[in-house]
């Protein structure tokens, strides 16, 4: 049973207490409406799921009823599979994940727009978005000034709350009261031209306040709930994610003996996915010490960096957790909270800061092509997998950034390294250094034209390497050889893979 005292401090506030369906009819069609939830974690969990309900009763009476939703980034099946899958969504931003949400985006019915994550907060601000009718946003609780203790996931809250017309709240009773003092939120980001820096010098550096707040007439609704993020489980590490993470490792290495890096690293940003969780658990054998980790969500990777003591700080928006780390994570609370800091994307991600620091940025990838364009986005150039996420956030600003793939996928028949990106996310003005199982390309300070022999010889698969060569050889006989192609074979692979079923010829 949900006690509305324990959670809810403010007497004032929990007389807004309602059922999710009341609160969901507070939205009206056409709404922006700015939601909580950054990478599966901190999203609200009813108030998407009652509002789908409403916009299909709707729809079945042939009432047209869609939303536009902005996040922090990937949420779960309740609030994108939910809203996807009664085609309720008019338009969504900046990330998702959810596989009812691509396919909609991916047959036309619903706009996406795929944005750094670093840019959503200010982009809002700025009045480019467009204005934010109302903010749904997850909390652990509500303090007696008023003030809320923030989730598992900090994302564009802060700004959702600033900026939006009128505050739902769902207060979330599963989730531990001992993340209050975890949270960092910076209050002092303001637009051109009373911008100042940012005075964040170190990862672990509080600047902000504990906990988020917003003008208190403005919350329309309070609906509690009793349910956990979307927790979802990793894979082990397979042979080619461990081959991917020594190569990393044993060049982290290289670079500190050769005084690039010191021996503690820089802060290391990682990315989604099952290889960047391998990276991180390739770390916790490796030699190294006193790291620190300046990142946008933390996954079970980092978390075991942390928790063994590798690690010593972590600074991220959103902990991402499989279940089982989920539990010690909450188990061992007081531990963590003393060694990791959650902050709103626009400071985790933030291009000063992400510079200043010196991240080692480290993010998959769909394909990079022989001169170091990478697509992080699109598969065959044309369908939406997730977003960019963060990725160019850290990529542009890192000190070193790493792209990682398998050189093969779809069971060898897809090449990701290919002659040229079918879209490019990340361009080969800032990729340094392409990983795959074969090997590791170092770009920095080299030429397109050795860059691809590096990225041909280092990192394609075997099966590919020779077309790749041939590619390469023939392009460097005509047209202009700063960057050689033959436009009318450029993307031919992706042609035939479209056409066939593989890039083999
Ligand atoms: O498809 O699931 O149907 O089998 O892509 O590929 O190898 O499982 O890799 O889970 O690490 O995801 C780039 C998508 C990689 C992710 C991407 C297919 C492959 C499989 C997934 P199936 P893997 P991962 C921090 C940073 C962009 C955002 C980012 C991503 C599926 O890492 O979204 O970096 N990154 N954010 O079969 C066709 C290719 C392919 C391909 C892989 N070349 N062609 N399909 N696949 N390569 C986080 C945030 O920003 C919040």
């Amino acid at each position: 049973m949900l006690c509305s005292t324990s959670r809810i401090q403010h007497p004032g506030l929990r007389e807004k207490v309602m059922t999710a369906e009341q609160a969901a009819a507070l939205i009206e069609p056409g709404s922006i409406v700015g939601m909580s939830g950054f990478t599966g974690a901190g999203y609200p969990k009813s108030i998407p799921q009652a509002l789908a309900k409403r916009i299909e009763a709707e729809h079945a009476a042939g009432h047209p009823f869609r939303v536009s939703i902005w996040t922090g980034a990937s949420t779960a099946a309740e609030l994108d599979g939910a809203l996807a899958k009664v085609d309720g969504m008019e338009m969504r931003l900046p990330f998702q994940s959810d596989p009812i949400c691509r396919e909609k985006i991916n047959t036309g019915k619903m706009h996406f727009v795929d944005m750094h994550l670093s840019h959503v907060a200010q982009h809002a601000w700025f009045g480019f978005l467009g204005h934010l009718n109302v903010a749904v946003i997850e909390v652990t609780a509500i303090n007696s000034d008023g003030s809320f203790v923030p989730t598992m996931a900090v994302g564009n809250n802060k700004t959702w709350l600033d900026l939006a017309d009128k505050v739902i709240l769902e207060v979330n009773h599963r989730l531990p009261l001992e993340l209050d003092g975890m949270h960092d939120i910076y209050y002092g980001t303001a637009i051109p031209p009373q911008r100042k820096p940012i005075a964040l010098y170190g990862p672990n550096d509080r600047i902000g306040v504990p906990h988020l707040s917003c003008d208190p007439s403005k919350i329309i609704a309070i609906v509690e709930t009793d349910s956990p993020d979307r927790n979802s489980a990793f894979a082990a590490p397979d042979a080619n994610s461990e081959r991917i993470a020594a190569h990393v490792i044993d060049f982290l290495a290289h670079e500190v003996k050769v005084g690039r890096l010191p021996k503690e690293l820089l802060p290391l940003q990682s990315g989604v996915g099952n290889v960047a969780n391998a990276v991180l658990a390739g770390l916790l054998k490796s030699p190294f010490e006193n790291l620190t980790g300046y990142t946008e969500v933390l996954q079970d990777g980092m978390l075991e960096l942390v928790r063994e003591g590798k690690m010593k700080s972590a600074s991220a928006s959103a902990i991402s957790l499989s279940h089982e780390a989920l539990e010690e994570f909450v188990q061992n609370i007081d531990f963590y909270r003393e060694r990791i800091l959650l902050r709103p994307q626009e400071i985790s991600n933030h291009p000063e800061v992400v510079r200043r620091l010196g991240v080692i940025g480290m993010n998959s990838m769909i394909e990079a092509d022989i001169y170091g364009n990478i697509n992080s986005t699109h598969v065959m150039g044309t369908s939406m997998m997730n977003g960019i996420g963060g990725s160019g956030d850290f990529a542009r600003n890192s000190y070193l950034n790493f792209f990682v793939t398998p050189s093969v996928a779809k069971g060898g028949n897809v090449s990701c390294i290919v002659p040229m990106c079918a879209h490019v996310d990340h361009t080969e003005h800032d990729t340094q250094v392409v990983v795959t199982e074969q090997g590791l390309a170092d770009l920095r300070g080299l030429s397109p034209r050795q860059r691809a022999q590096v990225i041909i010889d280092n990192c394609a698969h075997p099966d590919y390497r020779p077309m790749l060569q041939d590619y390469f050889d023939r392009a460097q006989k005509s047209g202009g050889q700063q960057t050689p192609h033959i436009l009318s074979e450029a993307l031919s692979w992706h042609d035939r893979c479209q056409k066939t079923g593989s890039m083999h010829a």
